[in-house]
């Protein structure tokens, strides 16, 4: 069976149907007999991760609605991550909003007064700042507890790529609570996105909303209309998201539509029942809520890359740590027996990733084990084993990297 003249017509109009994933999917059903029902479901499924921006195989692993970086994608690049190598984690899908029409609703009583609204226009006349962080998903490195350990955890598997660094500029969150009238009673502040409800097992969760206490609110959050100087992508939170640096991805809502302001503490399943710490290190009832991030480090090569034996190769990565400068990596080409120090390309910043290298001579052909060992300026160090727990949340262990020499 070939491709029908309306399919190919297709490929042509909607350029992101070529992505690679979906070409596999189409040979697969060209080369069984024509079913209907099954073509559908099959399309409307695996063919529509729901995200706007192209996502060839060469930058990024589609995992379920979301896009992981391939690591190796981001060698060469600078310390800013480009739009088209930038991980998209959707919970539905990407919702086009018109930002004619958006708006954004203050309200709640921690407020002096009833609702305030701002529109996209008013919102970018407001003074800006610009604050270049790392935007990380709390499950980033999740798949290593099982590769790695052994755990059972829940969630997309992803390796390391669920992260990336971007200049983000908008108007700090405080400004805006500020105009709405923010009382010195509040002590929550809950954004939410326009996207659409988000269904798991037949539970409507509701739209995305996630809280945070007003102290961190009022410190340095900001409600992003650009990144790398840019309007935001679509899938990024076109017209307005929040960034809350050093916390995790789930904090920083995309395409906010509106923010409440409470007196009492707020809660959502996000805060809950997902994103928290639950298993056998924390109490039955649930441990603590995830809120910042922790210290990682990558290579930038696929795993089970293959190196040439008796010959120089740089090999480069990135770390980071949300709790202070990431002070110095460690590298081990012997499933660390040995460590020598990497070198650092950037001047560490807290919320921002440094780039490191370093050369290494494989001596013999055979299976070899790489790792990367990151230390901030507080002390944190890489442990060689996470503590799990049933999500999968804040995985910081060193990841061993198998590459083969020959
Ligand atoms: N409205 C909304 N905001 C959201 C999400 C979402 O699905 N809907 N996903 C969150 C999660 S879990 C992460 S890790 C980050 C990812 O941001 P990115 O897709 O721009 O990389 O967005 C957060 N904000
Ligand atoms: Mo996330």
């Amino acid at each position: 069976m070939t491709m029908s003249p309306a399919r190919t017509q297709e490929l042509r109009a909607h350029p992101w149907l070529r992505a690679p994933v979906r070409r596999d999917l189409l040979r697969m059903l060209a080369s069984v007999p024509p079913d209907p029902d099954l073509a559908g479901a099959s399309l409307s499924v695996a063919a529509q991760p729901g995200i706007v921006k192209p996502l060839p195989t060469e930058l990024f692993t589609v995992r379920g609605t979301n896009a992981e970086t391939n690591f190796h994608a981001l060698r060469g690049t600078g310390p800013i991550t480009p739009v088209d190598r930038f991980f998209v984690r959707n919970h539905t899908s990407t919702p086009r909003i018109d930002e004619r029409t958006w708006k954004l609703t203050i309200w709640g009583d921690g407020l002096s007064g009833g609702p305030v609204d701002f529109g996209y226009d008013e919102l970018r006349a407001l003074p800006s700042t610009t604050r270049t962080v790392v935007l990380e998903c709390a499950g980033n490195g999740r798949s290593h507890y099982t590769s790695q350990q052994g755990d059972r955890v829940t969630g997309t598997p992803w390796t390391l790529g669920a992260i990336g660094a971007a200049a983000w500029r908008g108007v700090p969150l405080a400004e805006v609570l500020r105009r709405a009238g923010i009382t010195r009673d509040a002590v929550d502040v809950m954004p939410r996105g326009l996207d659409d409800e988000w269904m798991c097992g037949g539970v409507n969760f509701g739209r995305v909303r996630r809280p945070m206490p007003v102290a961190k609110a009022l410190d340095d959050v900001l409600l992003a209309y650009e990144m790398n100087g840019e309007p935001l992508p679509y899938d990024h939170g076109f017209p307005v998201r929040v960034i809350v640096p050093s916390w995790a991805g789930i904090a920083s809502v995309k395409w906010v539509g509106d923010i409440q302001v409470g007196v009492e503490p707020l809660h959502s399943p996000w805060n809950t029942e997902y994103y928290r710490l639950f298993g056998p290190a924390y109490p039955p009832e649930g441990g603590p809520v995830v809120n910042r991030q922790t210290i990682k480090s990558a290579f930038e090569l696929p795993f089970g890359a293959t190196l040439g034996a008796d010959r120089s190769h740089r090999l480069t990565g990135r770390a980071w740590s949300a709790a202070a400068p990431v002070r110095g990596v460690d590298i081990s080409t012997d499933g660390g027996t040995h460590w020598r120090p990497a070198q650092l390309h950037d001047t560490p910043r807290r919320d921002g990733w440094v780039r490191w290298s370093a050369d290494w001579r494989p001596p013999r052909p055979g299976p070899a084990v790489l790792m990367a060992r990151a230390t901030d300026e507080a002390g944190n160090t890489q442990p060689l084993r996470s503590v799990p727990n049933t999500q999968g949340y804040l995985f910081d262990a060193v990841v061993r990297h198998p590459v083969t020499i020959t």
